[in-house]
């Protein structure tokens, strides 16, 4: 199979490589693509090296699937164009999640809606990816009714200029700002673009997003979405309002049982899930699993992922190999 990789020098292309040599999927061709300013460099996969190539040239390659992550603009103009040659795109932007022909997976909870007819699948936001990973399954027994959320993200997800903001900030060197402001020592309540309503674009997504994975509108979501200086992965503080009243000890169950995420909660040990020790690993850390004592069947959870792997890169792979397993391409 011919797999190709769109933005493969980038911050989630990278780790999508890196996903890629770790899994096993049939590749037997891989084609890392990049913009003009990449093309005809080298980059290197499982031993081998490889020449970068532009859209044109990878388009003109026809691979089956195309992991895409190179900004919604990119994906806009060129996911089309793979898409009329036969390949199957899985887009990591924000391009085309909430089209209504288009699907927005995360495998574990709905792979089951895609066909072979969907050559433009869409991967979710990080944020949203590791909120429904743990609530899926709680939504699937006591039905949520309203969710409020707070993000803690690292500054990996705004990209490499945001990284190097804080790794500048930290060495003393007065450099590029990725940010209006400085993110060293700092918290800043604006992820993504300010939109009419007074409320961020990362922040809609959340509210969005879930409703079209879990096939459900009827719960309501608010957000804030704040950026901090951590390097490792995205935290989430939710506060969810179920119809159906739950039990403590068969929540830990589910969640235990949650194929995917992993239940960090012993706090006679100090035991909860941090993005330091989310990072590189592609489950979703689930602690502080507690009721809300100021109202009734109302849960608090704390959740936390690596937001570059289950988040972006590793999300997508699964996707591909979802497609794969179920003949889908
Ligand atoms: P390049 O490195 O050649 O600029 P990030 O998400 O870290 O900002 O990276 C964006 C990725 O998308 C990079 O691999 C970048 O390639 C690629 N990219 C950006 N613009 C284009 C474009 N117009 N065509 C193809 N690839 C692009
Ligand atoms: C962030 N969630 O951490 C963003 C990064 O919609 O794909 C990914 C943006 C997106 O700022």
């Amino acid at each position: 199979m011919k797999v190709a990789v769109v933005g493969a020098t980038g911050m989630v292309g990278t780790v999508m490589l890196k996903v890629l040599e770790e899994r096993n999927l049939p590749i037997t061709e891989l084609i890392p693509v990049a913009s003009e300013r990449s093309a005809g460099k080298k980059l290197s996969y499982k031993g081998k090296e490889y020449t970068i190539v532009t859209l044109e040239d990878a388009v003109k390659m026809k691979p089956e699937i195309a992991l895409f992550s190179a900004g919604g603009d990119t994906s806009l103009e060129w996911a089309p164009k793979f898409a009329a040659v036969g390949t199957t795109v899985i887009d990591n932007s924000s391009a085309w999640r909430m089209d209504v022909d288009k699907k927005l997976v995360v495998p574990e909870i709905n792979g089951d809606v895609l066909t072979k007819d969907d050559k433009i699948i869409a991967n979710p936001n990080c944020s949203t990816i590791q909120l429904v990973m743990a609530l899926a399954p709680l939504h699937l027994k006591y039905k949520m009714k309203r969710l409020v959320i707070s993000t803690y993200q690292s500054v990996s997800g705004t990209g490499v200029k945001a990284v190097q903001q804080l790794d500048n900030e930290e060495a003393g060197i007065d450099g590029e700002m990725a940010y209006p402001h400085k993110i060293g020592r700092n918290a800043l309540p604006h992820c993504d673009v300010f939109l009419e309503n007074g409320y961020t674009k990362e922040e809609m997504k959340l509210v969005k997003e879930p409703k079209k994975i879990l096939r459900d509108d009827s719960f309501s979501v608010t957000a804030t979405a704040v950026r901090i200086p951590t390097a490792g992965g995205h935290s989430e503080a939710v506060n969810v309002q179920f119809e159906n009243d739950f039990d403590l000890a068969e929540v830990r169950k589910i969640l235990n049982e949650t194929p995917g995420v992993i239940v960090q909660d012993d706090l006679a040990n100090n035991i909860y899930p941090m993005p330091i020790n989310a990072h590189n690993k592609d489950e979703v850390f689930v602690g502080r699993i507690r009721r809300d004592e100021s109202q009734e069947k109302t849960l608090n959870l704390w959740i936390v992922a690596d937001n570059l792997r289950k988040g972006a890169a590793t999300n997508t792979v699964q996707i591909a190999e979802y497609l794969i397993a179920n003949s889908l391409v």
